[in-house]
């Protein structure tokens, strides 16, 4: 049994083969199967849109299960901002230092709650005979005073879980698989790939 990941974000992939690591399946990347170059018109207004359409595009031209991740940061004092454009925000190019640095400034002045924010992943398999399932999963957490850590990938630094005194990059990645948005997307697609008998 083979899935092939359709993300071309390396910080995604190293978390989702992790959580991936117990299942009999054999987890590729569109780098292992060559396809890394292929377009994905990210048009949908959801994030379950735009994974849906990523696990398409892959699954159209590869003819396997595919699964893909679309996942984002709202803050709820920039009214949900970046979501679904989190990847693209102040330009895709732009650093990651940057970009949390830029959110800590915009939320000068804010305290405790009126910090919140969420991490989204919302989570698309196709199967082989073009059926689509998908799942979502979310962890709830506070913007960051400073960048803090240097574990997994773009927003965790400013990503600050209080109940824990740490953000995300601080938090070892197991940690952080058992508790995050992706993890828990991608538990409830294990269950449902095994309802539906393809696990
Ligand atoms: P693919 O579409 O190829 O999967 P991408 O990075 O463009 O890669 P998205 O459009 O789903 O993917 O954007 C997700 C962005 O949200 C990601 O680039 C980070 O900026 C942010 N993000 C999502 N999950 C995160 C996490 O666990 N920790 C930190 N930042 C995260």
């Amino acid at each position: 049994m083979k899935i092939i990941i359709a993300t071309g974000n390396e910080g995604k992939m190293r978390e989702i083969r992790e959580i991936m690591k117990g299942e009999d399946v054999t987890v590729t990347s569109l780098k292992d199967e060559g396809l890394e170059n292929v377009e994905i018109d990210e048009t949908g207004k959801t994030f379950e849109e735009n994974a849906i359409i990523k696990a398409k595009t892959i699954s159209e031209v590869s003819g396997e299960i595919v699964i893909a991740d679309d996942s984002g940061l709202a803050v709820d004092a920039l009214n949900g901002e970046p979501g679904i454009y989190s990847a693209r925000y102040l330009g895709r190019d732009t650093s990651y230092d940057y970009k949390n640095n830029y959110i800590i400034k915009q939320l000068e002045g804010k305290e405790g709650a009126e910090r919140s924010a969420r991490f989204v992943c919302a989570m698309a398999c196709v199967l082989p005979d073009g059926k689509v399932i998908t799942t979502e999963g979310t962890i709830e957490g506070q913007i960051g005073f400073e960048q803090k850590g240097e574990n997994g990938f773009g927003y965790d630094p400013i990503f600050f879980l209080p109940e824990r005194g740490k953000t995300t990059a601080e938090i070892s990645p197991e940690e952080k698989n058992e508790i995050s948005h992706r993890g828990k997307a991608l538990t409830k697609m294990y269950e449902k790939l095994k309802e539906e008998g393809v696990l």
